[in-house]
């Protein structure tokens, strides 16, 4: 079902008065003006996910949005991945297509490994590909047994070790196995791959690579389908050969890099989910505004009242997180990233941002359903598709689980 349909535009506008907050500099308030003009203008048929995202990468990149993606030595915007520009983008975007946000948010998942680790040839070869909109980006970590527990995956990259320590290169890897919930699965240009080299050495065994779609041995041909349609695969590796320079990043140095590039995106999953609370708080208070019960208007109730400034406090509290996940971020990389306690703390913040902000996101959005009476469960009906989007961001990205142990173990170790 289509948040917009062909031809229609959106008819609300994302608020951007937090803007002012002072996480915020100016370079900031620019795009998120800029965007809040832009995408409630777009008008793209989501019926079927798989061309809807393509249409939408291409005109993310079009209007140059996915230049954030990637640093400006490669085709960015930005000097670095800004998170606070990644926030600020997927909180608008999410707020009118929770697709374009999608679309957006995987060219930079899928591409943040290059950019963090990746060779000046790979970077060349892949991101400014990315930011135009030309090369649709995947992050492939994910298997049916190593989910949350990443260092149980089962996928190996097979090499010739006689070569190692030779000073010679080994000539290729060939990635034997599965992996699972790959977002862009089936649509994506290349993949960004974690696999096993060291298989008893648990997450200090595994390494990235970047695989292309048409690699012989690589199937992506498995659609899942989902409660909240998008693009979503299984992948087989079978004898899928890639060479030396696939490699991405350190040999053996994969579970870090996969860690540290969903340090990046968790703080901007919230700021998803953020834009989802956001639409529906603005879709209740319209409603609200409109119905007409009793006598008087649903907002005329104080029911409605309590259940909108609940609403609304909710939606400040994950947002304050959420930005200042993002700005610890982008200040402490313009200092040089600071020392191993300050990127810990970070990692923690990104966690409370990410887990407050879905888990608050899912209980504003179910308020807004429940104002809706009826209406709420129509097929079709904003809140109702709402109520669907918001329910994998609980999951994926690290589930709140997840981020409830990283945030507890670094408060017991003080
Ligand atoms: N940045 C850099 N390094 C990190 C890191 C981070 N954010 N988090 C952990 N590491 C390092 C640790 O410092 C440790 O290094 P050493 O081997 O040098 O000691 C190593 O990685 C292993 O860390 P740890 O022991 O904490 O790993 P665990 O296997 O216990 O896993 C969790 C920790 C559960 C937090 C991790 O596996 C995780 O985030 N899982 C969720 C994955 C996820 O988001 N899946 C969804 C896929 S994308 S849709």
């Amino acid at each position: 079902m289509s948040a917009l349909e062909p031809g229609s535009g959106d008819a609300l506008r994302a608020p951007n008065d937090h803007l002012n907050l002072p996480f915020f500099d100016d370079v900031h308030r620019a795009l998120a003006q800029d965007l809040v003009a832009w995408a409630p203008a777009q008008a793209v048929d989501e019926r079927d996910d798989r061309a809807a995202c393509r249409e939408w990468v291409r005109r993310l990149g079009d209007a140059g949005w996915l230049r954030y993606c990637v640093p400006a030595t490669h085709g960015g915007t930005l000097p670095a991945l800004d998170s606070r520009a990644l926030v600020l983008l997927r909180e608008t975007l999410a707020f009118h297509s929770p697709l374009a946000d999608f679309a957006f948010a995987m060219q930079g998942l899928g591409s943040g490994a290059i950019t963090l680790a990746g060779t000046p040839a790979q970077q060349a070869a892949y991101l400014p590909a990315v930011a135009r909109g030309e090369k649709i980006a995947a992050f492939a970590l994910s298997e049916t047994d190593a989910g949350s527990d990443v260092a149980a995956m089962k996928t190996i990259a097979n090499y010739d070790r006689s070569t190692m320590g030779s000073g010679q290169k080994s000539l290729n890897f060939t990635l034997e196995g599965t992996k699972t919930w790959i977002s862009n699965g089936g649509i994506a240009d290349f993949y960004c791959v974690f696999a096993k080299t060291e298989p008893a050495a648990g997450s200090r065994g595994i390494t990235a690579f970047i695989v292309d779609a048409a690699t012989p041995g690589l199937d992506t041909s498995l659609h899942i389908h989902v409660m909240a349609p998008h693009p979503l695969a299984t992948l087989t590796f079978d004898a899928c050969a890639v060479p030396a320079t696939a490699q991405l990043g350190a040999l053996n140095g994969g579970f870090k890099l996969a860690m540290q590039t969903l340090d990046i995106f968790r703080a901007s999953v919230a700021g998803a989910a953020l834009g989802f609370a956001r639409r529906a708080l603005a879709e209740a208070v319209a409603h609200a505004r409109q119905r007409k019960m009793f006598g008087q208007t649903l907002a005329d109730f104080q029911l409605t009242q309590a259940k909108i400034g609940e609403m609304a406090a909710l939606i400040d509290a994950a947002a304050l997180l959420t930005y200042r996940a993002a700005w610890m971020r982008d200040e402490a990389l313009q200092r040089g990233g600071g020392n191993a306690a300050e990127v810990r703390q970070r990692s923690v913040c990104a966690a409370m941002a990410k887990m407050t902000a879905t888990e608050n996101a899912q209980r504003v959005i179910d308020m807004a359903l429940q104002l809706h009476g009826g209406l709420g469960v129509k097929v079709g009906t904003k809140v109702e598709s709402l109520y669907r989007d918001i329910r994998s961001l609980r999951i994926y990205e690290g589930a709140t689980e997840v981020q409830q142990l990283i945030i507890g173990k670094a408060v017991l170790q003080g």
